[in-house]
């Protein structure tokens, strides 16, 4: 399979949304089921089994040459942000497909999995990662309980979608998976800055997610002077610049409030609750959590002085993670072995390698990000460099197949 018929179905997928104006799919929501329809196509044609395990993860099995446990994953996510892009996640799953169709039914020494994770965002239940948590055995009771904006919890969403969360055990890795590798776009300016079409990842920025509320009282926007007021999206705005401002000033941190709910909502009255995102990355979980504690500490600060009360809820606080040397050091030799430029870098995303990386060795290739531009529709991928993914890809599986025949 060629490049181009790769990206043409990440675009065939890319209409699968549940929005009518760009692109969003959310832990298994309807589009859900018809992007499971294509891919499982697409998985047995190249000779998988495939199968949707309890937390909506689609897996394809290639058998391997003999009886034996050894497996190695290969996947990525197929939700999405709001007005994604075509290629996040979703090319590291056809790209996963693609080389085990160009095994051409050629068995190899160990099996291959293919997992097409159902939720890696977290945009649904404000909890990310539930696809792969469900594989390292970490999807337990309160991320079970978690509700979406109308109510329905994630057990709940897992039965309305036909499947048993008493199943969700059998989701858990098999005990025979020696590796997982995950193909994604970089998503970020890097290679692109250096003219190289891969990137061999060695860590991941470590995640903190939470939701600050600040709370003052609605009142009317004409009627009450401005010294008497308690208005919380006043003090929401100067914590948010400042927010900025820390981060700029701190090396290597990237923070961001990228939602804001305002309550009620209405011009002509003062808001009374406003609750704001918090993402705060950095590759030293020291200063991601020293970062965190400061911009919460002045959250609490900047409400009291204008009157209002702070308080928040975390939801993720992922450590950051090495990638495992040896895979490291065999995608470098893959990269290499196929004719392209070697270059190691960290992730600033936060992707379902980290999740895996809890149980198994894991490792992740990027592709460059033209323009540097990610969840957003605008997001891109060149075909040169789908098919050095491809080569390296093919190289890594002929480097293993050696190792272990
Ligand atoms: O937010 C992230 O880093 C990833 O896109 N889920
Ligand atoms: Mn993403
Ligand atoms: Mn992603």
């Amino acid at each position: 399979m060629r490049a181009g018929e790769i990206i043409d179905r990440c675009r065939t997928l890319a209409v699968l949304s549940e929005i009518p104006d760009g692109l969003l799919r959310t832990f298994l929501s309807p589009p859900m089921r018809q992007l499971h329809g294509l891919l499982r196509e697409w998985m047995e044609a190249a000779g998988m089994r495939t199968a949707i395990d309890a937390a909506g993860n689609l897996r394809g099995l290639y058998p391997s040459s003999a009886e034996t446990p050894r497996r190695l994953l290969i996947g990525s996510h197929v939700d999405t942000v709001p007005y994604a892009g075509a290629f996040d996640g979703v090319l590291g799953v056809l790209l996963a497909i693609a080389l085990v169709d160009a095994l051409g039914g050629r068995r190899l020494p160990f099996s291959i999995e293919v997992v097409a994770f159902s939720d890696e965002e977290g945009i649904r239940f404000g909890a990310p990662f539930l696809g792969s948590r469900a594989l390292a055995g970490a999807l337990d009771a309160a991320l079970l309980g978690r509700r979406d904006a109308d109510g329905i919890s994630v057990e709940e969403a897992i039965r309305a979608f036909g499947l048993d969360p008493a199943a969700l055990p059998e989701a858990r890795l098999s005990r025979g998976v020696f590796a997982y590798i995950e193909f994604h776009i970089e998503q970020g300016p890097v290679l692109e800055s250096l003219g190289l079409p891969l990137g061999v990842v060695t860590s991941i920025a470590g995640l903190s997610r939470l939701s600050v509320t600040f709370r003052g009282q609605a009142n009317h926007a004409g009627t009450t002077p401005m010294h008497l007021r308690r208005d919380a999206l006043a003090a929401a705005a100067r914590w948010i610049s400042l927010v900025d401002r820390y981060a700029r000033a701190t090396p290597r941190l990237a923070a961001t409030v990228g939602a804001l709910d305002v309550r009620p909502g209405a011009a002509n009255i003062i808001p009374g609750e406003v609750r704001a995102s918090l993402d705060v990355r950095h590759p030293d979980d020291a200063v991601r959590q020293r970062s965190t504690a400061v911009l919460l500490d002045d959250a609490r600060r900047i409400a009291a002085r204008c009157g209002v009360a702070a308080e928040w809820q975390s939801h993720v606080d992922l450590a950051a993670t090495a990638c495992d040397p040896w895979l490291v050091a065999a995608l470098g030799r893959a990269v290499s072995a196929a004719g392209y430029p070697v270059h190691r870098m960290p992730s600033g995303a936060g992707h379902d390698a980290m999740i895996l990386a809890w149980r198994i060795p894991a490792a992740m290739l990027f592709l460059r990000s033209p323009g540097g531009i990610s969840h957003h529709p605008d997001e891109t991928v060149h075909a040169a460099d789908v098919e050095a993914a491809l080569a390296a890809g093919a190289a890594l599986l002929a480097d293993l197949e050696q190792r272990q025949a």
